[in-house]
């Protein structure tokens, strides 16, 4: 039985968001991830037991500019090994953060040193790889904005991270992780969900950006906005070639959505449910702004990626089972092309610079948002043609989606879905590019 989402009256949310100061850019910092007492349901109701990092969950909002260095020290007090991702930035092999494949976990107490280059602008976000269906549901990650040289004119840039979590009534997050009858449905859906926005209060008139981040670990986000006259500007931090009108968004776990547009009214996040909207949040509008910036939606500068090459070979990546899929029980509930789990061969080598066509097929009852890392790559249009680029690719139930992706950085990647219980029953493969 999937959890509903329980509907309450939401507060604004008093989750940290520790903007990095500029000064502090080069500097190395560190992120300490440890247990933490998060606010997850409304002010007033009982806190939740959590892990976090630098003391809060979501951790700490990151802020570099493009061409920057990023060098910080995750230290790792959660009781458990653990491994920090990157998620999305076309990264250091080395820098990934996936234990067994470009690291070694980092054990309870000890501390590991990433450092990596940020070659594309955008919203990004971090998040554990390390036993992550259970870690990210605990609260370790936190968003990772790469702002642009010369960034668009807003009055607000906006984080707002979305998630849900299954909770007791006494705030009390729900264990059993692992459940497999979660993994081999739709994964472990929340029973109430929240959207945390950096900024509370905003004036009529302003014109802001927002930076839409799923973080859920299997939840399917539908999104309506309201109070705000806008268009999507990128997707999974990657600028569309020119912005987008919506009347609705979509985000799978790890998507990310960036929206600049005009405040009409108090911006409100709604998940459209069959028995209403479920307010996710809220931000406030008071007072009107007497110099609003106006004029058209701008189009964000464009991050500079290989083009693919023309009639690149294609490979089929086969999503399989699942319930009512043939595959139940044990740890290998869900495979690739017949292969749960990783291989001791990759999925597919490349030479780089190889431009490579994947049709990926979603042969069973769910949906699946496959991810690969280190990475972007378009989605192909209905025309045949280059379309979206993106990290993460939400493939309906029985649909398929062709993708074409010049592999370009040297290393070893994760090929996965990220509904994470998928992922961590076998949904996961990898690719070497050499
Ligand atoms: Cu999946």
């Amino acid at each position: 039985m999937t959890p509903h989402l329980t509907r309450r009256t939401l507060l604004a949310a008093s989750a940290a968001a520790l903007v990095l100061p500029r000064a502090a850019r080069a500097q190395p910092i560190t992120l300490t991830a440890a247990p933490v007492t998060a606010q997850i349901l409304p002010e007033g109701d009982p806190a939740t037991a959590m892990l976090g990092l630098n003391g809060s969950s979501p951790g700490p909002e990151i802020r570099v500019r493009q061409g920057d260095r990023l060098a910080l020290g995750f230290e790792n007090r959660i009781g458990a090994p653990s491994a920090l991702h990157w998620h999305g930035i076309r990264i250091d092999n080395a820098m990934d953060g996936v234990p067994g494949l470009t690291q070694n976990e980092v054990a309870d107490g000890s501390t590991f040193d990433y450092a990596f280059n940020l070659p594309d602008a955008g919203t990004y976000w971090y998040h554990s790889h390390n036993r992550s269906w259970e870690q990210v549901e605990q609260g370790l990650y936190g968003a990772l904005v790469v702002e642009e040289r010369d960034p668009p004119r807003v009055d607000h840039d906006i984080t707002v991270m979305i998630d849900d979590w299954r909770l007791q009534e006494d705030g009390t997050l729900v264990g059993g992780f692992g459940g497999m009858h979660d993994f081999a449905h739709g994964g472990r859906l929340g029973n109430f969900a929240r959207a945390i926005p950096s900024v509370r209060e905003v004036r009529i008139g302003d014109r802001i950006r927002l930076r839409l981040i799923n973080a859920a670990t299997a939840r399917i986000f539908p999104l309506a906005l309201s109070g705000l006259d806008g268009q999507v500007v990128a997707l999974d931090g990657m600028p569309l070639q020119a912005p987008r009108p919506f009347s609705q968004l979509e985000l799978a776990p790890a998507q990310r959505v960036d929206i600049i547009g005009d405040v009409t009214g108090a911006v409100v996040f709604d998940f459209p449910t069959n028995s209403g909207p479920y307010e996710l949040a809220r931000i406030e509008a008071n007072g009107q702004n007497a110099a609003p910036i106006g004029g058209p939606i701008p189009t964000l500068p464009p991050n500079h990626l290989a083009m693919p090459a023309p009639n690149p070979p294609l490979l089929e990546l086969r999503m399989e089972g699942g319930a009512m899929g043939g595959r139940h029980a044990g740890d290998d509930i869900w495979a690739f092309n017949g292969q749960s789990g990783m291989s001791k061969t990759p999925f597919a080598r490349f030479t780089p610079k190889d431009t490579a066509r994947i049709r990926l097929i979603n042969d069973t009852a769910f949906p699946h948002g496959i991810h690969l890392h280190g990475h972007h790559f378009h989605e192909v249009t209905p025309e045949d043609t280059p379309g979206d680029l993106r990290d993460t690719t939400l493939v309906e139930a029985g649909a398929s989606r062709d993708i074409l992706c010049v592999f370009d950085n040297p290393g070893k990647w994760l090929l996965h879905c990220h509904m994470l219980g998928h992922q961590a029953s076998g949904m996961k493969t990898w690719v070497e590019v050499a």
